[in-house]
């Protein structure tokens, strides 16, 4: 097979835009030819281009900037900057491609997708970064880097999987606990409005209400969806028993469930909860009122309440919960989003 005489990226998205910003690697000599220059620029020097179409006539003006070059490498990289319509798009293609050029990791209009359609700073970050470098590319880089970068990866490889389910699914956190005892109160402290009716009568939730809020500090935050639930307990009428069987079928989806008890009255016998919940936060809530039962001495167990100081107990709340989080991972990492995927990157780093 003919090797390449040059490699080009597209930087920009494949939508038409104002301008669209080209990575180009090559030989000094054919990066001129293709540039139509005499010579190569200065480095980092942005100059001033006349790109010709593939037959020769001109095709769209921009500029052009060379990269410092690195020592011991053949190959010059550069980046252009053109106008962003289809026509200079397909035209620049045309003439990389008449001179044996070859596309690297073309963008896709699924990873296009997938950053159009982010809505955290943690998954736009992981979105930009698939942009840049496929996972399989990014894989390629660590074995170049030798065995010692292999295996330092691998092992993380397993602990940031979770990633993909909660970047790409936004995990459930499940307010539940019996009747009355402030799961409502919580929900609309936490996205700081009246999103739910709160009442002192019990039963005043009979329905699953969900919202979605971001959770995390800086790039790290993701988003997640907070649920609130009709209270658990014994049911005498019918209408309770379907509210708590949509309460019992929210907990079957929740990632995290906050069990919420009220300081106030005596504890009941604990809730039935499936066994499958992920990550449990026990609240002792209603802590301003005279405590009728002893806050077990358990890592688990937060004690708080919306009246006394409800912004203090959604900070430790959130901050709990960031401890059920996967490790970070680093910002160039194209996290998978696919089973396939993630089996590619983990046999590509295998066999070495
Ligand atoms: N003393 C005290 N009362 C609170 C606190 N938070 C909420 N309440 C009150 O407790 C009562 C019940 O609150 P809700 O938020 O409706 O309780 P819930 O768990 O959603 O109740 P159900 O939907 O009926 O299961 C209301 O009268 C609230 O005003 C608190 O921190 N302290
Ligand atoms: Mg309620």
């Amino acid at each position: 097979m003919a090797t390449a005489q040059g490699h080009f990226r597209r930087l920009t998205g494949l939508q038409a835009s104002a301008l669209s910003a080209w990575a180009l690697q090559a030989k000094p000599e054919e990066l001129c030819g293709c540039m139509g220059f005499k010579q190569l620029p200065t480095p980092d020097q942005p100059q001033w281009l006349q790109v010709p179409s593939a037959d020769g006539g001109p095709l769209d003006e921009g500029v052009f900037v060379l990269k410092a070059p690195t020592e011991g490498s053949e190959v010059c990289s550069a980046e252009i900057f053109l106008h962003g319509g289809f026509g200079v798009a397909r035209g620049l293609e045309a003439l990389f491609r008449s001179r044996g050029w070859v596309e690297e990791h073309p963008v896709s209009s699924s990873d296009q997708t997938l950053l159009l359609s982010t809505r955290s700073p943690l998954a736009a970050q992981v979105a930009l970064a698939r942009l840049r470098q496929t996972p399989e590319e990014w894989g390629r880089k660590q074995k170049e880097k030798g065995a010692a970068s292999v295996y330092k990866w691998k092992s993380r490889l397993h602990a940031w999987r979770p990633w993909s389910d909660l970047l790409f699914a936004p995990p459930r956190i499940v307010l539940a606990g019996p009747p009355n005892s402030g799961k409502s109160s919580i929900l609309n402290a936490w996205l700081q409005k009246e999103r739910v009716t709160v009442s002192p009568h019990p039963g005043t939730t009979r329905d699953s209400i969900e919202a979605t809020i971001l959770l995390g500090e800086g790039n790290r935050v993701l988003e997640v969806v907070l649920v609130d639930t009709a209270g658990l307990g014994e049911s005498q009428e019918q209408l309770d028993q379907l509210a708590q069987e949509a309460s019992l079928r929210e907990l079957e989806r929740a990632w995290c469930v906050i069990e919420v008890w009220d300081l106030g009255v005596e504890r009941g016998a604990g809730l039935a909860l499936p066994d499958a919940i992920c990550h449990r936060i026990h609240l002792a809530h209603r802590e301003d009122l005279p405590h009728a039962w002893e806050v077990p001495h358990e890592d688990s167990w937060i004690v708080g309440s919306v009246f006394k100081d409800a912004k203090q107990l959604i900070r430790e709340i959130e901050a709990r919960i960031c401890t059920f989080l996967p490790p970070a991972f680093p910002a160039d990492f194209p996290l998978p989003v696919s089973e396939k995927e993630w089996l590619n990157l983990e046999r590509g780093l295998s066999d070495i």
